[in-house]
């Protein structure tokens, strides 16, 4: 069957649920999602020592060949990556990836940070008509101690908030030049290892430091900055600064300037994001998300067309998140597959995700479960399973002008890593 009648019986199967593929198609395609520039260099950067070890309790594995070590290498297999995803891309940057030449003046330390260390990334995001999200690097630095926001030096607490007032400036800078909001994540590893003596030292001292960052000037409207928890990390087993009920409370105490951000893997096993997404969205007009996927433990896994996936996308739709209210981005970082193929593979897996989530007869199924027919409900959601996705997730790629079926588009990075990737020693 051609891919034209595949879709119109695709459509027509759809339409007789009520589903409007073509509806679904176009809003999906108006998405922003932000694509982690840190899955192409193992979280590595470009402002420390190469061979410095990544800290803050996260961890890359695997030595697959071709790791990027320079703006321009990281840029490069950015490039290849955007070109075989389909929708609407931003690009999601980390403060250790600024980038130092003779015509800024050269290297500077984290609290140094100025916009200008950002312009060449803005020039590649305004070639491409991107949006550009933004992270201060609270990790990887000689000035951890092993704590940053939390630590009892003031010192180290002094360097870590100018570093974190100096990339609202820059998230600034990144949303006036490419005329997007600009999400700025606050993240540390900050935690002990073991039993502490003093909870609430720490967390006191995190608010504070929060504070202060936050009152750098910014327009919510164009700087979003989140906090994110985290429940554990790699040495930092027996407590994390900020926690759950920390970021939580910290983001609803500060509403008017900052939203929370959830990370899938931050959480225990059986807790799942899809279920927070409704119980924040009941109270925080904005949520943030780092996609990803825990085996076990954080481990930061390439994102799957999985079950959790669907049923996050599931719910950003359902509660309206595509409106600007759910900002999306990916976190993963995976050394040990071809990098590349990582990306791709994880951005695609969450388009189809939203697509499925777009493509599911939700006012009905609502209005199934507040009539108490359950086992319609089931029934519903079950044949939704088997329904011609494949053939509306062509048509779609089709207009976006990427390959959908996922070998035609592998041959493309299997040439850049004969070409590319394996020369890189
Ligand atoms: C770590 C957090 C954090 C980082 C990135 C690199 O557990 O998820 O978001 O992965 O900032
Ligand atoms: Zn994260």
């Amino acid at each position: 069957m051609s891919d034209f009648l595949a879709y119109a019986n695709a459509r027509a199967q759809y339409a007789s649920l009520g589903v409007d593929t073509d509806a679904a198609i176009r809003t999906l395609a108006g998405v922003p999602v932000a694509l982690h520039c840190w899955q192409g260099d193992d979280v590595r950067g470009f402002d420390g020592d190469p061979a410095a070890p990544l800290t803050g309790g996260i961890q890359t594995t695997g030595n697959f060949p071709g790791r990027a070590r320079t703006p321009e290498e990281l840029m490069a297999d950015i490039d290849l990556a955007l070109r075989l995803c389909p929708g609407t891309k931003k690009i999601n940057l980390h403060a250790s990836y600024a980038v130092f030449d003779e015509t800024n003046g050269g290297w500077v330390d984290r609290d140094k940070l100025e916009p200008k260390h950002f312009a060449k990334w803005v020039e590649f995001c305004k070639a491409r008509g991107l949006g550009c999200d933004f992270n201060p690097t609270f990790f990887s630095h000689p000035k951890c101690d092993p704590l940053t926001l939390s630590s009892p030096n003031p010192e180290t607490r002094r360097f870590w908030i100018e570093h974190g007032k100096a990339c609202i400036r820059i998230s600034n800078y990144l949303a006036e030049e490419l005329g997007q909001p600009c999400v700025m994540n606050i993240w540390t590893g900050d935690g002990l290892k073991d039993i502490p003596a003093d909870r609430m030292g720490p967390r006191r001292r995190y608010r504070e430091a929060i504070d202060e960052i936050l009152s750098e000037p910014y327009d919510f409207n164009l700087v979003k900055p989140c906090v994110e928890s985290k429940v554990f990390g790699i040495g930092v087993e027996a407590y994390t600064v900020g926690s759950a009920e920390f970021a939580l409370s910290y983001a609803a105490m500060h509403s008017d300037k900052c939203i929370p951000l959830l990370d899938n893997g931050h959480y225990h096993p059986t807790e799942v994001v899809s279920d927070k997404i409704p119980a924040l969205l009941a109270f925080f007009p904005e949520i943030a998300l780092h996609i990803t996927r825990g085996v076990r433990w954080d481990s930061d896994h390439v994102v799957l067309f999985d079950d959790e996936t669907k049923e996050i996308a599931k719910e950003i739709v359902r509660c309206g998140g595509l409106d600007g209210h759910v900002h999306i981005a990916l976190d993963y970082f995976d050394a040990s597959i071809n990098r590349i193929f990582a990306w791709v593979t994880g951005f695609r897996n969450v388009q189809k995700a939203l697509l499925f989530a777009l493509l599911q007869p939700t006012a009905h199924m609502q209005a199934l479960q507040d009539a108490g027919r359950f086992t319609e409900l089931m029934l519903c959601a079950e044949q939704m399973k088997t329904m011609p996705f494949s053939a509306v997730w062509a048509q779609y790629c089709a207009a976006q002008g990427v390959p959908a079926e996922d070998g035609a588009w592998f041959a493309a990075i299997e040439a850049y890593e004969r070409g590319v990737l394996v020369k890189r020693v």
